[in-house]
């Protein structure tokens, strides 16, 4: 949060702040936030871009020329899927009006942003925390190879193990926050890459708050190529052994 410059500013107050983390995400970006401006929902966005040297920011920098409610948060180098969001939290919290409600997605298009409402709504009832899951029943996965699939459903099994929340899917990207469950759990996130999905599950569990899940479809990405490297699975096994039970 300390080296990340912010790109913007928002006139009003939005009900719903929608975090956008990308990195390399040229080929996708701009549909994508042309189609969540089209959901007819009070909200904004706010684009997490590690300076990716595709252009990314460009092609939101110019669409904040076309759209009020764009924020984009800079940071010098890429650093992580789980700072990136947690950078995000803060940045929506140090708003004069912070949304009431904060959404992250992935911005490579493997969650439709027609989702984005139900799961919203689903936060809205229980005021905590609604995941978009493609475990429970309902939900799907379109074009993941076996052995990604593989990872997922074990990762998703020693999470499960782990924090023991009732949830199948503790590793999906599309989810709604209460942002009075974030201001709460804001200053426990460390994760650094994606066992934050873990961590934030985790942390809401520990602080009884409702965690839902509604069903959606994730379609592997057509464009650009996955961030997942051996280096974040890595740090992500490390995160699920070495988690306490408690
Ligand atoms: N800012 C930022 N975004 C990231 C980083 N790693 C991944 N992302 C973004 O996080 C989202 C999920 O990553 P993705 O590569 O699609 O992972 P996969 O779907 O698990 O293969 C995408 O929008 C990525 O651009 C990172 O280090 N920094
Ligand atoms: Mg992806």
């Amino acid at each position: 949060m300390d080296s990340g410059e912010l790109e913007g500013s928002l006139k009003e107050s939005f009900e719903v702040g929608i975090i956008l983390p990308t990195y390399c995400e040229v080929a996708n970006i701009s549909k994508l936030i042309q189609e969540i401006e089209a959901i007819e929902m009070n909200l904004c966005i706010l684009v997490i871009d590690d300076s990716s040297p595709d252009g990314t920011m460009d092609v939101v920098r110019s669409l904040q020329e076309k759209y009020d409610n764009i924020l984009l948060y800079v940071r010098p180098a890429k650093t992580g899927l789980g700072t990136a969001i947690t950078d995000g939290f803060k940045t929506f919290l140090s708003l004069p009006n912070p949304p009431k409600y904060i959404v992250t997605m992935d911005a490579d298009y493997s969650h439709n942003p027609k989702d984005v409402p139900r799961v919203v709504a689903a936060a809205k009832k229980g005021k905590g925390l609604a995941i978009g899951s493609r475990y429970c029943k309902g939900g799907r996965i379109e074009n993941w190879s076996f052995f990604r699939l593989l990872t997922s459903r074990i990762a998703n099994m020693i999470a499960y193990l782990r924090v023991r929340a009732k949830i199948h899917d503790y590793t999906s990207g599309l989810r709604c926050y209460s942002t009075n469950l974030v201001k709460r759990m804001v200053s426990d996130l460390h994760s650094q890459t994606y066992e934050i999905q873990i961590e934030t599950i985790r942390q809401a569990y520990k602080r009884q708050f409702d965690i839902r899940e509604v069903p959606m479809t994730f379609v592997n990405r057509k464009k650009g190529k996955s961030k997942l490297s051996a280096n974040e699975i890595r740090e992500f096994i490390t995160y699920i052994l070495r988690m306490r039970n408690s």
